[in-house]
């Protein structure tokens, strides 16, 4: 998600909360990338929570969950990143 496109930050949010009620979606884990944060006027981490209200998520560490809950996480990313490290989404 752009998170210096501050213009479409509502769609944004109403895009992500179509995915996250869609129950073929239910058992998927979700991991939310704030994009472009080298641009200018882009929002920290804490503003893009609020922004999506993503303020409860499952920890960016490993996390072992007892309950059935979806494992939901935000990182704040741009692309130069994309260089540096790896995703293991598995
Ligand atoms: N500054 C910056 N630019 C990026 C980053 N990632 C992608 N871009 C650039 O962003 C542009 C694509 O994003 P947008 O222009 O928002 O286009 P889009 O999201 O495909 O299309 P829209 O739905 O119209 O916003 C390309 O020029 C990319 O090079 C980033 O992390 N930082
Ligand atoms: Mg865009």
């Amino acid at each position: 998600m752009d998170a210096a496109d501050l213009e479409r930050l509502t769609e944004a949010k109403v895009e992500l909360s179509k995915l996250l009620t869609m129950e073929d979606l239910a058992d998927v884990p979700f991991l939310v990338l704030g994009n472009k944060i080298d641009a200018e006027g882009a929002l920290s981490e804490e503003e893009f929570r609020e922004a999506m209200g993503l303020w409860q998520t499952t920890g960016k560490a490993e996390v072992h969950l007892t309950e059935r809950i979806r494992p939901i996480e935000v990182f704040m990313w741009y692309v130069y990143f994309s260089r540096l490290f790896t995703v293991d989404l598995c």
